[in-house]
């Protein structure tokens, strides 16, 4: 099978720039750069972030497959220079690197690639390893993933994510409209609709601060508008819900993804898990009693709100840092110390939600797909009414 909607992303934390090509999208989506730099925007935001996010004013340069406004079918590329480079440049150097300088790493960080990774790629200097590893590349990787959530729009999908948990600060349990999570999500520091709550996040993350230390949290993206019949039961590979798990997963630093009730719904009977099924009359729709399933059924999307939660473990670098092992000499030492994040799980929800929405992108066309977005529209308004019919 052929690839469809997919991207790639390459660049160091320190390197010049950040690259990605996104292939397979079709023709006609309106897409600018401010659309993708509003992404961009918000994934910088968010109490308790280090210092780079003060020197990095992240903004793409397209550098192909977009004219007029509008995407032309052919590959997208682009870039993000990262501002920093002008600092590390010496340190960076494609050809020659200055040996005086001391940004070798020796002492890999319990949590993190370092060691692992040095292993495989033989490297002794372990930022040969973390400058790729590192969350600077989900800048890249929201860039690319904003270019099919723009598909989406077209559609009138919407997508709102938030914090649900920062260090086991847990927001209440109320469910709010998706326009309301939406709107105040992006006023909060925290990416949290509880208000009582951030507080007690941000004393958290103070004290997290304080102690050299770093915390996690979980982050929810949920999702209205989807059609049903998105994804497949037929293959294990066409399964909506593992592929958005891995979109998710593969996030640094996440260690679980869960949909709908998730985790929890081991504890219950099956009785108290499922949404029983009813007609409407009125409106001659089917609806669910409640949306436990997290609007995916067999790996197929069932029209009710998509809801994908993730988990972020706390970054793996410690000011306080964790016992660890000099791999010259093999003799204890403290782990390494990189400038970093205290938490950087506001910056994950958003993440997360571009990650989903480009999974999404992905299944949409791979059942409407078109060489143009007329032509997605059209099998899409044909495809609606068969389900209306249904
Ligand atoms: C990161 C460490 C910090 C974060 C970085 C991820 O970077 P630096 O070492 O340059 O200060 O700020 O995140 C970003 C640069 C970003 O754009 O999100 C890490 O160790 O993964």
């Amino acid at each position: 099978m052929l690839p469809g909607l997919r991207f790639l992303t390459a660049g160091e934390s320190h390197g010049k720039a950040l690259t990605l090509i996104v292939d397979g999208m079709p023709s006609g989506v309106p897409i600018t750069a401010d659309y993708i730099n509003y992404q961009l925007s918000r994934r910088q935001k968010g109490y308790g972030r280090g210092g780079r996010m003060k020197i990095e004013k992240d903004q793409v340069e397209i550098l192909s497959g977009v004219r007029a406004g509008k995407t032309l079918g052919s590959p997208i590329a682009m870039t993000i220079t990262n501002r920093d480079w002008a600092n590390w440049q010496t340190i960076m150097d494609h050809e020659k690197p200055d040996p005086s300088l001391t940004k070798v790493v020796n002492h890999p960080r319990p949590g993190h690639t370092d060691l692992c990774g040095g292993m495989k790629y033989d490297h002794h200097d372990m930022r040969n390893i973390l400058e790729r590893s590192s969350a600077r590349e989900t800048a890249a990787r929201v860039a690319a993933a904003s270019v099919g959530r723009r598909l989406l729009d077209e559609f009138e999908i919407e997508i709102a994510s938030h914090v649900v948990n920062l260090g086991g600060v847990e927001i209440s349990a109320k469910r709010l409209p998706i326009q309301d999570i939406e709107r105040i999500s992006e006023e909060s520091e925290l990416r949290c609709i509880d208000p009582e709550a951030e507080k007690k996040m941000i004393a958290k993350i103070d004290e997290a601060k304080k102690k050299g230390d770093s915390l996690g949290g979980i982050v929810e993206v949920i999702v209205e508008g989807l059609p049903i019949g998105l994804g497949s039961h037929v293959q294990w590979d066409r399964k909506l819900d593992g592929r958005l798990a891995q979109a998710v997963m593969s996030i640094q630093a996440i260690k679980g993804v869960e949909i709908g009730m998730g985790f929890q719904s081991a504890n219950l009977f099956g009785s108290q898990v499922h949404d029983e099924i009813f007609f409407d009359q009125n409106h001659k729709r089917y609806y669910r009693s409640h949306n436990n399933a997290g609007g995916l059924e067999g790996g197929i999307t069932n029209g009710e709100p998509l809801v994908v939660r993730a988990v972020m473990k706390p970054l793996s670098t410690l000011y306080t840092p964790l016992k660890s092992v000099n791999v010259l000499t093999h003799e204890p030492y403290e782990a390494a110390i990189e400038r970093t994040d205290i938490t950087a799980v506001p910056a994950a929800a958003m993440i997360a939600e571009n990650c989903v929405a480009f999974t999404l992108a992905e299944a949409f066309l791979e059942k409407f797909g078109g060489d143009s977005l007329k032509e997605v529209h059209r099998n899409y308004e044909t495809y609606l009414k068969q389900v209306k019919d249904y």
